[in-house]
């Protein structure tokens, strides 16, 4: 049998649905007790109430930094029921139990949102509230605590179906929501304080991170930002030594972490792989048997883009390549190592900033990416699958050719890294055109195929490199009209998900202009 409530501690900032909440406890017989500014609005309303001055035997004191810590608060929400030592503590200090704790905090969030000054953020620290919810949470087994208007009315509801208690059930849930408000209200006030003080906020001291470089500016230039590293020690622009150059900036950063992220879907065992990366995108990805000729073949992808490029390689960065690379205007090489030699060719452009990673990050590790949205942050696990691992399917007559295939797999490990609508030409290992970030996918189709016929016509070419090519998609097809695109710039090849309603129509297209297709049934969209 649950013990019905008797007493009740009220004492909130936000007065919201309180006086209706107060008459109803008071109506079912509950005795209220309150603090100076919620029983005056109690009083003014009418409703009997004790003013905690009356129950601790001290005033109100120090601006009300005082008022509930006491004993005999703390005492009446903390005794244990039927407890007999409990019980004689309670009776030789003359403590009485509280059996419903109602607080809401100072609002100190509130006062964060309208950018009050220091010493108003540091009145509005609750220490006395959070001091109570704590106490009543932790005897939820007696105590039912309440710390938001929301919930005033299931405790009525169960209170008049329970003879004026609430359930076990209730209490607990009620006690978690509490602990989960203080956590919350004392992250805030973390935060506050530590970016006063100038620190690294909590939120990545959780991730076990720390400060790794204060930018100059973020994005652009009115934008401040700052470097942190994880826990996570990932190979990667966040552990590499720069060996040289400028300062890294924000963009740098970003988009080295994309360049090299690419550069370790392939595997170094079997052939060089250079990756050049523009605004977070690839334009320019090959592999070849010397870092050299992956560079030039990645080059000639889109060399009117690679100008002011990041380039990242998954060898040791060797003298024949660097020559090569500090050939144009280049910001950042990425590495997991650079020999002497190269180190010493790179070094005549002192801007150029070269960045060893020791390694090549697994790109099957788990981990997480995080990014923020208005009011909060999403998180998700990596996108780790690679092109290697995927069983294609085979959905038309032909079936591709060992070229075609291995130019598919090729298409596809760079698409993952194209933010979406991304499609990929590749031909002979190296990327022939790339179109990126479209709204619609056949956009991007067409921005890809005009990309080769440019790089074709610069290099004086009679036609553009897609002509044999190996198309890949991000994510399937939602219409023909893409592959369309594909057909018109003379892919003979296409790999993507599959999935779509249309996929039918989708592989009668490729089969009637003879392309081999093949579905992996995994997407790989990024934003
Ligand atoms: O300054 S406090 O930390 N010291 C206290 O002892 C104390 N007890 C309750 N703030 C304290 N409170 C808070 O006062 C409550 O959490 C509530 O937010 C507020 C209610 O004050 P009033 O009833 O005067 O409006």
């Amino acid at each position: 049998i649950e013990r019905p409530i008797t007493r009740a501690l009220i004492s909130v900032s936000d007065k919201t649905g309180l006086i209706d909440f107060a008459r109803a406890l008071s109506t079912r017989g509950v005795a209220l007790v309150s603090t100076g500014g919620t029983a005056r609005a109690l009083g003014e309303a009418g409703l009997p109430v004790q003013d905690v001055s009356a129950l601790t035997g001290f005033p109100e004191m120090m601006d009300g930094r005082v008022k509930t810590l006491h004993p005999k608060v703390h005492g009446g929400l903390l005794a244990i029921r039927g407890d007999a030592e409990h019980a004689a503590a309670m009776e030789s200090h003359d403590i009485a139990p509280i059996d419903l704790l109602v607080v809401n905090l100072y609002p100190f969030e509130a006062a964060l949102a309208r950018n009050a000054s220091f010493d108003d953020m540091v009145e509005n620290i609750d220490v006395g509230g959070p001091a109570m919810i704590r106490g009543a949470s932790k005897n939820h087994a007696f105590v039912t605590v309440v710390v938001e208007p929301a919930d005033y009315g299931a405790v009525l509801v169960e209170m008049d179906q329970n003879g004026g208690a609430t359930t076990p059930a209730l209490r607990r849930r009620l006690a978690a929501k509490a602990f989960s408000r203080t956590a919350a209200y004392d992250a805030a006030i973390g935060t506050w304080l530590s970016a006063e003080a100038g620190e690294a906020t909590p939120a990545f001291r959780t991730l076990g991170g720390g400060l790794a470089q204060s930018l100059r500016y973020g994005e652009n230039p009115h934008q401040s930002a700052a470097f942190y590293r994880t826990a996570e020690s990932r190979a990667g622009v966040a552990t590499a030594v720069q060996l040289q150059g400028k300062e890294l900036s924000y963009n740098n950063i970003n988009d080295t972490d994309a360049a090299y992220e690419l550069a370790a879907e392939f595997d170094a065992g079997r052939a060089a792989a250079c990756v050049i990366v523009k605004h977070a995108n690839p334009c320019g990805v090959a592999e070849a048997p010397s870092l050299a000729e992956a560079y030039e073949k990645a080059l000639a992808c889109d060399p009117v883009s690679a100008f002011g490029g990041i380039v990242a390689l998954n060898r040791t960065l060797d003298a024949e390549a660097a020559r090569k690379i500090v050939e144009i205007f280049t910001e950042v090489i990425i590495a997991p190592e650079a020999d002497e030699e190269a180190r010493a060719i790179v070094a005549a452009k002192k801007n150029l900033r070269l960045l060893v990673a020791g390694a090549l990050p697994d790109p099957r590790a788990p981990g997480l990416a995080i990014r923020t949205v208005a009011g909060g942050f999403l998180v998700q696990s990596r996108d780790a699958s690679v092109a290697d691992d995927l069983k294609l399917k085979v959905v038309t007559r032909r079936a591709p050719s060992e070229r075609e295939l291995a130019d598919m797999r090729f298409a596809f490990r760079v698409a993952k890294h194209v933010k979406s609508n991304a499609i990929v030409y590749a031909r002979n290992l190296a990327t022939v055109g790339i179109g990126a970030g479209q709204m619609s996918r056949v956009d991007s189709a067409r921005i890809a195929a005009r990309k080769a016929e440019d790089a074709a016509r610069a290099a004086g070419l009679a036609e553009p490199l897609t002509r044999g090519s190996a198309v890949a998609s991000d994510a399937f097809f939602p219409f023909a009209d893409g592959l369309d695109a594909a057909i018109e710039a003379g892919a003979t090849a296409v790999i993507q998900p599959g999935g779509s309603m249309r996929d039918a129509e989708v592989i009668a297209r490729a089969d009637q202009a003879g392309l081999a297709m093949a579905f992996t049934g995994v997407r790989h969209f990024r934003h």
